[in-house]
């Protein structure tokens, strides 16, 4: 490779350019989404400057966990309040998001991230909590950003996966992994192995077979890094299946599906602070993969209730197609 030539290039595809060619793609758009994006970008910038610098801090024990919280829930929050004040007349979507998933990995310097999911707003002149409980099949956009060695946003808006990698010399995000496509079938399973006692009988069967397969094929790997983003962020690139299953402790499972909002946000736009199940399963279809609940398609789940939690099992087309045959199998 030419770094010198790399340093130098003028014709990079920025997350704001690659959104506005989207945007062209549909006539009839008006360019809110398109605003709404730039604004989430800028939090999640935003957020990856506090962590970084709360990580510093931290060595020098100025700051704790709970500062790099409240610094990425504070600025998140500014800037949703600061989109809503500039779109207010004209908005039309609704964004619900995990400003700090797994953040009790940040004392340990492990990847952390922001989620988020796009549903268009029924009514925008009387938006209701029930703009929020929709299923995840309709979400008009979805994805992720991962504070780790780099700063990695992952984003869907419907018309396949792409992934953009913040350039810290230039502030902006850039498209280094254009059109992501989930192998067919990985060699890694990603599970909290911990609460095995626990599981159901399917979950317990996928698991043996990915340790002693007996059809001659190779076992898979087991990686764990107990921060959602980044293990749906390696099972994406490199294939294979994470699960966060059901057990007899949490029958609905630990990740969330449907969100508390800010009650200050009451006007138009809701600030959602939950959120993990439906944008990344939104991710995986976008990218060829599948994800399930042990019942049913996740993104067919209909929330009832803010705070919603589900089982989940995602990741690659065929690895998942095996874990449902599992379950299709106990349930007959
Ligand atoms: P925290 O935000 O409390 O660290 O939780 C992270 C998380 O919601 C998700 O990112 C992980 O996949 C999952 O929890 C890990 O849960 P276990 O620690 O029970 O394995």
């Amino acid at each position: 490779m030419d770094h010198e030539a790399d340093a130098y290039r003028t014709d990079l595809m920025t997350i704001t350019r690659y959104v506005l060619n989207e945007q062209s793609r549909n006539p009839e758009a008006r360019g809110d989404l398109t605003i709404l994006l730039s604004h989430i970008v800028l939090g999640c910038k935003f957020v990856a400057s506090a962590v970084n610098k709360a990580g510093l801090a931290k060595l020098i024990g100025l700051a704790g966990e709970t500062n790099v919280q409240a610094s990425a829930h504070w600025h998140i929050s500014a800037i949703f309040l600061l989109c809503e004040i500039e779109i207010r007349s004209s908005v039309e979507y609704c964004v619900c998001f995990d400003p700090l998933d797994g953040s009790s990995n940040i004392d340990c310097g492990v990847s952390i991230g922001t989620i988020f999911g796009i549903y268009m707003i029924k009514d925008k002149e009387n938006v209701t909590l029930e703009d929020v409980l929709q299923p995840g099949k309709s979400m008009v956009a979805a994805g992720y950003c991962m504070y780790g060695s780099s700063c990695t946003l992952v984003l869907s808006t419907g018309n396949g996966v792409n992934g953009f990698t913040l350039d810290p010399s230039l502030g902006e995000f850039i498209l280094t992994h254009p059109d992501i496509k989930i192998p067919k079938k990985g060699k890694i399973y990603s599970v909290n192995e911990g609460n095995a006692k626990n599981w159901d009988e399917p979950t317990a069967k996928f698991v043996e077979k990915c340790k002693f397969p007996k059809d001659g094929s190779s076992p898979k790997s087991l990686r764990y890094i107990g921060s959602m983003v980044a293990d749906v962020h390696r099972t994406l690139l490199y294939g294979g299946v994470f699960l966060y299953p059901a057990d007899k402790k949490s029958p609905n499972g630990k990740l969330r599906y449907t969100y508390a909002y800010s009650q200050h946000l009451t006007l138009l736009m809701k600030l959602c602070v939950l959120y993990e199940v439906f944008p990344m399963s939104f991710l995986m279809e976008q990218a060829g993969g599948q994800s399930f609940t042990g019942k049913e398609r996740a993104l067919d789940l209909v929330p009832t209730k803010i705070h919603e939690r589900s089982p989940i099992f995602l990741g690659s087309y065929e690895d998942v197609e095996e874990i449902k045959g599992l379950y299709a199998a106990q349930a007959k």
